[in-house]
């Protein structure tokens, strides 16, 4: 397949040198402009044609691995060049970035993904695969519905990889853990496996339970006491890890806070539900951001 990365972070990076070694033509749209894009993965250089137009005219896939608030500004500029028939994969931490690809949803076939796949770029041009996961994924509107086919094209590049025929709820699985994790991590600039210490076990069950009664009001199938555990399970799995927003902060970038606690106050206003402790945290976080900004 004619596959097309935007956005090579650490995921992104992952996926392009994956489904290139699977025998895919894959290219990039990197935030350098500078063709190729350069990757060391291991042993192996891997090197993908960068910002060619012809590459997004003739893509059957396009995978955006930018961050939530980032994806319109991406997008934008290519949307005249992208065929209607292009698959388009979103796959970023947080939810809600749908409304920001308005007119797409409607002609093209569009996938959400949610991995918990382990990558990091400890420098722009080196590629650590940290941790082995999963990847589900699923339509957002009618045509993506005829996109299952894809779960094999990216569960032979890199498992393991599921289709899920309710794609929202294993998404608000991982903003769960989002919510929790990130923001702990960022605020208080420590490693994963640092919240399994007892300090913070009060302020993690308060937002677990904040975080529980809106996915039940949301429908999604969750109890109380499995959410914990498996928020538990990804902080012990992802003990030496950063988070992403942990690594946001450090370096006093945006982070994505707006489209992970902010998703889940919005939803929770709607139905009417008090999340104060997961409030005090995104009150916390945009305070840092603004203190960049000025
Ligand atoms: O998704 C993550 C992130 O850092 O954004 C977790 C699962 C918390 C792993 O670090």
């Amino acid at each position: 397949m004619n596959i097309l990365v935007i956005g090579p972070g650490a995921i992104g990076s992952l996926w392009a040198v994956k489904l290139q070694q699977d025998g895919h033509r894959v290219s990039v749209i990197a935030r350098q402009t500078k063709s190729p894009y350069q990757v060391q993965f291991g042993e192996q250089p891997c090197s993908f044609r960068n910002h060619q137009i012809e590459d997004i005219r003739n893509a059957d896939l396009i995978l955006i691995t930018v961050k939530a608030w980032q994806i319109s500004s991406a997008l934008s500029p290519l949307i005249h060049l992208i065929h209607p028939d292009t698959m388009l994969v979103l796959m970023h931490n947080g939810m809600g970035s749908l409304t920001s690809i308005g007119t797409l949803l409607q002609t093209h076939p569009v996938i959400l993904a949610t991995t918990t796949h382990g990558a990091f770029k400890p420098s722009p041009s080196r590629l650590i695969h940290t941790g082995q996961g999963e990847t589900f994924i699923g339509a957002a509107n009618e045509k993506g519905c005829q996109c299952q086919f894809l779960t094999d094209v990216l569960h032979h590049a890199l498992p393991e990889v599921y289709w899920h025929h309710q794609i929202e709820h294993a998404l608000w699985r991982k903003l769960a853990v989002n919510c929790v994790i990130n923001p702990l991590t960022a605020l208080h600039q420590c490693a994963n496996g640092d919240l399994a210490t007892p300090e913070f076990q009060g302020i993690i069950s308060a937002l677990i339970t904040e975080i529980t009664a809106v996915m039940i009001a949301e429908n999604i199938p969750v109890s109380l006491e499995e959410l914990t555990d498996h928020i538990h399970q990804v902080i012990t799995a992802t003990a030496k890890n950063h988070s992403s927003m942990h690594q946001d902060v450090f370096h006093q970038r945006k982070t994505e806070i707006d489209f992970i606690t902010g998703h889940l106050i919005r939803t929770a206003g709607r139905h009417g539900i008090p999340v104060p402790e997961n409030e005090a945290l995104y009150q916390q976080i945009k305070a840092l951001e603004k203190q960049w900004e000025s």
